[in-house]
């Protein structure tokens, strides 16, 4: 039997320590890279920090695997086993420019089935995590199930560039939404925004293009505390090279899938 509060115990504790390393290196000088275009960047403490966490799981857990973005995993396509899903750092350019709202991201998944949940806010100190079935918190404080709400309400994580002139949808559709809600924001970290539609700081986060280190631990800390996890047709969620996104807590997920978005050739 998979003991997943162990597993659960120390990733926290090997999260926690790639943080501290994270956050001493603000110090030092960066060296940074850039990957297939100009403004997709990578640093030396994004591979680091995924370097780190895959040995510390190879150490004590040599039959899981791994899927990470930058290349120090394993090379697979089915989702038998046990897999580890790893963003060392979500929100890069947000880890360059500001020293802030980036965050470690892990997945941990069980023949496609979400177990474990862990998005961690190194400079805020606010780990969000969930083994499936036993709550979602962030830090000691449970998170509370969410509850149904409407767009006129609503704050919806989206970044500008999908109401704009932009190859994946039609800016036609999002224009109204963004007029109709609430309020928008972009914090330009998949993994952060997810971790705030679970915490009920967003109602919505929408993107047309995620892969799986983006999304695996979101996906699962949002299940868990009875948010929607689709894509923007409203298929859930599954580990894939690549895909849309559309998460939200209830009533607002139905709103938003069949007055905006439901016409779309997604
Ligand atoms: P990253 O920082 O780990 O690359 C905003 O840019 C969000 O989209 C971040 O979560 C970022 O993750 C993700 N993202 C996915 N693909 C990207 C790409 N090609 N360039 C920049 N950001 C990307
Ligand atoms: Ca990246
Ligand atoms: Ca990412
Ligand atoms: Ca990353």
């Amino acid at each position: 039997m998979t003991n997943w509060n162990e597993i659960h115990r120390l990733a926290t504790t090997w999260v926690k320590e790639a943080g501290e390393r994270i956050k001493a290196s603000f110090s030092e000088e960066l060296t940074i890279a850039t990957k297939s275009h100009r403004n997709d960047l990578v640093t030396d403490m994004d591979k680091g920090t995924e370097q780190f966490l895959i040995g510390k799981i190879h150490d004590h857990f040599p039959s899981h695997r791994i899927l990470s973005e930058e290349g120090f995993g394993d090379d697979f396509a089915d989702v038998g086993g046990i897999i580890w899903v790893i963003d060392p750092i979500d929100g890069t350019m947000n880890f360059i420019h500001q020293q802030r709202n980036f965050a470690i991201s892990i997945g941990i998944f069980h023949e496609g089935v979400g177990k474990v949940g862990m998005i961690y806010d190194v400079v805020h100190d606010e780990m969000y995590h969930t083994i499936s079935g036993e709550g979602a918190y962030m830090n000691d404080t449970k998170l509370k199930p969410l509850t149904k709400g409407e767009v006129k309400d609503a704050i919806i994580g989206i970044n500008a560039t999908w109401v704009t002139s932009n190859k994946r949808i039609d800016p036609s559709y999002l224009a109204p939404l963004v007029k109709d809600a609430r309020g928008t924001r972009s914090y330009g970290s998949a993994a952060l925004e997810m971790a705030y539609v679970a915490s009920g700081r967003l109602d919505a986060y929408i993107s047309l293009r995620l892969a799986p280190w983006d999304y695996g631990g979101g996906m699962i800390l949002i299940n868990e505390v009875g948010g929607k996890t689709t894509n923007l047709k409203g298929e859930a969620l599954m580990i894939t090279p690549q895909t849309s996104v559309f998460v939200a807590r209830p009533g607002v997920h139905e709103e938003i899938l069949q007055q905006y978005l439901n016409s779309g050739n997604w």
